[in-house]
């Protein structure tokens, strides 16, 4: 049997891109010095298309394939996808879902512990050498016992519930609607959580319908003694109204794994030390990235051999 043609957008873990070469015929495109050109010519030849949250697949993509029949993406984002697009065309999506939910969680409570206790300003603190007998690292604010708002009560979402819970939070919810099984009280106006929360976290799906859900408003009602963390997308927030509610104390700090223009974190955050900047790396540990692989490898594996997806995009 002759192997599946894939097209390979955006590089991926050496592994993977090894195993994937050794079980399609894989082709690179982001080898490519005209990628364009290259599509133009050759963009029939392709039955699948492995990509990432990160480089996702647009419009013009999909429709420079016409013979595409699956997109394998690494990651649990699709907001870069054009899943619509796809749909019209019957093209199915996988995508890895749920075995990055405990990592992704263990970093937004680390997130939000470093927000509130100021351990990474605290690190810089020592290393400066300010850490003298005349000079003390200035008191944070505690952690346990707080109320925790939680934006989007999904798979990680509750992750980071259940985590809150041994800190002995008080949760509250914001969903598009309440979730069922679930004790935490719901709360549909994203303001009045903010109002009550100590800490925001966001952990909603990124993409049109959430673009901007957190602004100046959302930030103030958060207060000057509120953090917000962020391990979803930063489009979620309006990140000008953020950088200034930091720069002016409006709130008190965030931790942030995302940016709305990645890898470009705004200037005027390298000097605060009221915010913790991650490059986006909440589900990057040896362990699930290699599980997201797996994922990757099999929803493709799957697709030709049973014409079916482990984990296909809602
Ligand atoms: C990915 C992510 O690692 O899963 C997602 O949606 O944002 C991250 O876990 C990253 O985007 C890789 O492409």
């Amino acid at each position: 049997m002759t192997k599946p043609r894939i097209l390979q957008y955006g590089r991926l873990l050496p592994a993977l891109e090894a195993r994937l070469a050794e079980a399609f015929d894989l082709h690179p495109l982001w080898q490519e010095a005209e990628p364009a050109a290259f599509l133009a010519a050759r963009g029939g030849e392709f039955a699948g298309l492995v990509t990432s949250a990160a480089v996702g697949a647009d419009a013009a993509l999909i429709a420079a394939l016409p013979e595409l029949r699956v997109i394998s993406s690494f990651g649990v984002g699709f907001d870069k996808i054009d899943v619509a697009a796809a749909r019209q065309r019957g093209i199915a999506v996988g995508y890895t879902p749920d075995v990055l939910n405990d990592c992704v969680a263990d970093l937004a409570m680390g997130l939000l512990l470093d927000a509130a206790r100021g351990i990474s300003a605290a690190d810089r603190f020592v290393r400066r050498g300010d850490w003298t007998p005349h000079q003390r690292f200035p008191l944070t604010t505690r952690a346990s016992g707080k109320r925790l708002g939680i934006v989007g009560l999904g798979r990680i979402g509750q992750a980071i519930a259940k985590r809150a819970a041994g800190f002995d939070m008080e949760i509250a919810y914001m969903n598009r609607r309440a979730v069922d099984g679930v004790a935490h009280r719901f709360e549909p106006s994203l303001v009045e959580l903010a109002r009550w929360a100590d800490f925001l976290v966001l952990a909603v799906a990124g993409g049109a319908g959430t673009r901007h859900l957190v602004d100046a408003a959302v930030l103030d009602a958060l207060g000057p003694q509120g953090f917000l963390v962020n391990v979803s997308r930063g489009t979620v927030v309006d990140e000008a109204a953020l950088v200034d509610a930091l720069a002016n104390r409006r709130i008190a700090g965030a931790g942030l794994d995302v940016f709305e223009d990645e890898p470009h974190v705004p200037e005027a955050l390298l000097a605060l030390d009221n915010v913790v900047l991650l490059p986006h790396v909440a589900s990057g540990t040896n362990e699930t990235r290699e599980a997201m692989a797996q994922l990757v490898f099999d929803n493709l594996q799957t697709f030709f051999t049973q014409g079916r997806l482990v984990a296909a995009v809602p």
